[in-house]
């Protein structure tokens, strides 16, 4: 009799079970083997390359595979006139920022969007490196082309991580929210990091790339050692353990990035920065600014101002407002 239940049998009672964890014991009656058959064969199929998650309390799950993610499943959750129209998407790219800067300067429409599955470079600020691990988070750059001074670049920073946190509202993750200029946080974890890069003569803007990246679907253990500490997913966040459809959260990024990059150019940055607050971690709150020099000041972070620079209350009572740097707070 045991030997006579097949794999496929335990495939078909986890897939029946639609994601969700089934004991060992209930599998054990169910297929009328003992609860160590039943662990060999799971062992023996995670070998096989099935993502059977086990769990000592819950018992076992199979990861249902996610949701479509291309092209396409983006497009179907767009409710935008331009951002997204054109969407390239690479199963693997170098960085998607590089790529859309290649396309800008061959005249790409404003709007344009290029995701990647995996980036093998992704790129952070200042030269740094931006993990991205392959079918897990959201890599994405959106080409703007604003008629705007060079100096007023810095409030579509703001916009672009206000509209993301705008986007990711329906998850309803606890305690996320912007660490200025534009790191989302949850619990003082990243789990979303932007770099804009543009193209400006002295007096215009010729184009904007606004790259996004997004921890989505990974595991603790998903993420290198060196950012153990630092770094955290929707996933991981939501608590609800299920994998989160990208296609949706892209598409929904795509559109609240594109409502508030309209807002911006009719009606100025009041309205951005009125929004960048709503998900404000950082105003309030005792900071410390590393400006690129290696200074470290210690101070309270007190207000944006219209052209999006931070003004600081330095622990010795004079202010300073800093249009870039790095921000680290004392406390959350
Ligand atoms: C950023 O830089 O946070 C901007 C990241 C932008 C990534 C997107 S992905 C799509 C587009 N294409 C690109 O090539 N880039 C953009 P920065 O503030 O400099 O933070 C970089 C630092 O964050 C690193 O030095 C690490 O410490 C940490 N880090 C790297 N990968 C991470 C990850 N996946 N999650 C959380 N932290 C990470």
């Amino acid at each position: 009799m045991t030997n006579k239940v097949s794999s496929t049998d335990i495939i078909s009672v986890l897939t029946h079970a639609g994601g969700n964890f089934v004991s060992g014991e209930y599998l054990s009656q169910c297929l009328g083997i003992s609860r160590t058959a039943v662990w060999k064969r799971i062992t023996a199929l995670k070998k096989e390359g099935y993502n059977i998650e086990a769990s000592t309390k819950k018992g076992y799950r199979l990861n249902i595979t996610e949701a479509p993610y291309g092209k396409t499943s983006i497009e179907q959750g767009l409710n935008t006139h331009t951002f997204g129209r054109d969407i390239k998407f690479y199963q693997e790219i170098d960085s998607t920022n590089n790529c859309l800067k290649r396309l800008a300067s061959e005249g790409a429409q404003e709007g344009t969007v290029v995701v990647a599955n995996c980036q093998t470079a992704g790129r952070g600020r200042l030269g740094r490196n931006w993990q991205s691990a392959p079918e897990k988070g959201i890599w994405m750059s959106v080409l703007l082309r604003p008629q705007l001074h060079p100096s007023e670049v810095q409030v579509l920073t703001l916009a672009a991580s206000a509209a993301v946190c705008k986007a990711l509202e329906p998850l309803n993750i606890k305690g996320l929210g912007i660490k200025w200029p534009n790191d989302i946080l949850v619990g003082g974890k990243k789990v979303c990091g932007i770099l804009t890069e543009m193209s400006a003569e002295a007096e215009r803007v010729s184009w904007v790339v606004v790259g996004i990246g997004i921890n989505v679907n990974h595991l603790p253990r998903d993420f290198p050692a060196e950012l153990s500490d630092t770094a955290t997913s929707l996933r991981i966040e939501s608590k609800n353990d299920s994998l989160i459809n990208r296609s949706i959260v892209a598409s929904n990024i795509i559109n609240s990035l594109e409502e508030i990059y309209l807002k911006y150019l009719d009606q100025g940055a009041e309205v951005v920065i009125r929004e960048w607050k709503k998900y404000n971690l950082t105003l309030g709150n005792k900071i410390r600014l590393s400006s690129y020099d290696g200074e470290s000041i210690p101070g309270t972070a007190y207000d944006i101002l219209p052209d999006g620079r931070l003004s600081v209350r330095k622990d010795d009572g004079t202010i300073i407002n800093v249009l870039s740097g790095e921000v680290s707070l004392r406390q959350i």
